[in-house]
């Protein structure tokens, strides 16, 4: 029985004691996260801390992992930046790039080369608005060049497609150029209406500011009032002076002016706007000749005429380039908006058609979105 007492006992002792234990360790456990709470308080990382509180032990690899996204994230905004600086034909040609290799794809991957293969090649340069002629005489190139290097496969094919489209474009020269000793250098812009030539000013003016060169621009496209207004932002925006005339005014005399003023105040070039449309029952092209005569008339020299064309305008754009190339000699072409829904063989029609580069590219319509034309990159993009 006294046995049975002290047992009793021991088992009583015993059990309060882990009861107490057990009550320690539950405060000892309670205690760290008000700690934590209050840390929380004081820092401002809360997101840290939380993790600190839920998983102590993998804090420092949830660290490292943070800064790890953080680096990451902190190198994408610098390449977005960077394409900002200067966009790249890989990452702006995205829908040129899918029509493009798209009606290629069939070829891509045959093990033979066959009368099926030459059709379906032809209709697919066709549809990427390479134009009838081009791509028949592309094929024609083709077909010895298949011969004569024994090529057989479709993939073989292509490669040599590619290397043919880089031959045909290299060979030009696409500098733009300045006639330092002839006073102000004179670069026209010429084109129907909305394919982007004020834009193209703008966007050139900015860059030719900041390698260093001094710009005015030339309102020359007076048919409405609005057009001197959008070229005097983009004076603003790139730091280049504004000569504009009244609405309805002599074109060429605004860019005569132009040229005066720059000369009388040094300047190495004037970025001369023209109209796509007209006021008066003049004919544009009898206009643009004009203009381009008085425009080397004074102080300046026209070195530049550059005919803007909108890319996704297709075959249709290069009959109207056809135009402008009678009225006035071109010296290039600015090819624009191939960030939307142009189909890339456009560009070598271009040179094919007319015979001139290409020689910037517009590839969006932010300040920075145009680019020299490169013809190795482009058609590297377009086989992406
Ligand atoms: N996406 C894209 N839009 C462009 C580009 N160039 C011009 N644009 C747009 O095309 C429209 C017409 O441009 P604008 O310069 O006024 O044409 P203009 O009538 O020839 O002077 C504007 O909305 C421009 O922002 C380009 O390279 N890409
Ligand atoms: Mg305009």
């Amino acid at each position: 029985m006294e046995l049975l007492i002290v047992l009793l006992l021991v088992v009583l002792i015993l059990g309060v004691g882990v009861s107490v234990v057990v009550t320690r360790r539950r405060a000892g456990m309670l205690e760290p996260p008000s700690i934590l709470d209050e840390t929380v308080a004081a820092e401002p990382l809360s997101i840290l801390d939380e993790i600190v509180a839920v998983e102590p032990v993998e804090t420092a690899s949830e660290v490292e992992t943070a800064s790890e996204v953080e680096a990451e994230s902190e190198v994408e905004t610098e390449s977005e930046v960077e394409t900002v600086e200067k966009p790249r034909f890989r990452d702006r040609l995205s829908k040129a790039r899918s029509a493009f290799s798209g009606s290629m794809g069939s070829i891509a991957g045959r093990s033979r080369i066959d009368e099926q293969t030459w059709d379906e090649l032809e209709e697919a340069l066709i549809l990427a608005d390479v134009g009838v002629g081009a791509a028949q005489d592309l094929l024609e190139h083709l077909r010895s060049r298949v011969k004569a290097d024994g090529l057989t496969t479709g993939d073989e094919l292509l490669d040599a497609l590619k290397r043919e489209l880089k031959e045909r474009l290299a060979g030009f020269d696409r500098t733009l150029v300045y006639s330092p000793e002839a006073g102000p250098s004179v670069w026209l812009f010429v084109g129907v209406n909305g394919v982007g030539k004020t834009t193209t000013i703008g966007k050139l003016g900015a860059r030719e500011q900041a390698e260093g060169h001094s710009v005015l621009m030339a309102a020359g496209d007076t048919f409405r009032a609005a057009a001197a207004e959008q070229l005097g932002m983009w004076a603003e925006r790139s730091g280049a002076l504004l000569v504009r005339g009244n609405e309805g005014g002599d074109p060429s005399a605004v860019i005569f002016d132009g040229v005066e003023a720059a000369s009388a105040r040094g300047i190495d070039l004037v970025l001369a706007d023209t109209a796509g449309r007209l006021h008066t029952k003049v004919n544009l092209m009898d206009e643009l000749r004009k203009v381009r005569r008085v425009a080397d008339k004074g102080d300046g020299t026209v070195t530049e005429v550059l005919l803007v064309l909108d890319a996704t305008t297709g075959q249709n754009g290069l009959i109207q380039a056809r135009q402008f190339t009678e009225a006035v000699e071109l010296t290039g072409v600015v090819l624009t908006k191939l960030d939307g829904s142009a189909k890339g063989g456009i560009v070598i029609a271009i040179h094919e058609q007319l015979g001139i580069p290409v020689k910037l590219v517009g590839l969006g319509e932010g300040i920075d979105d145009l680019v020299a034309f490169d013809p190795d990159e482009f058609v590297e993009a377009l086989f992406s």
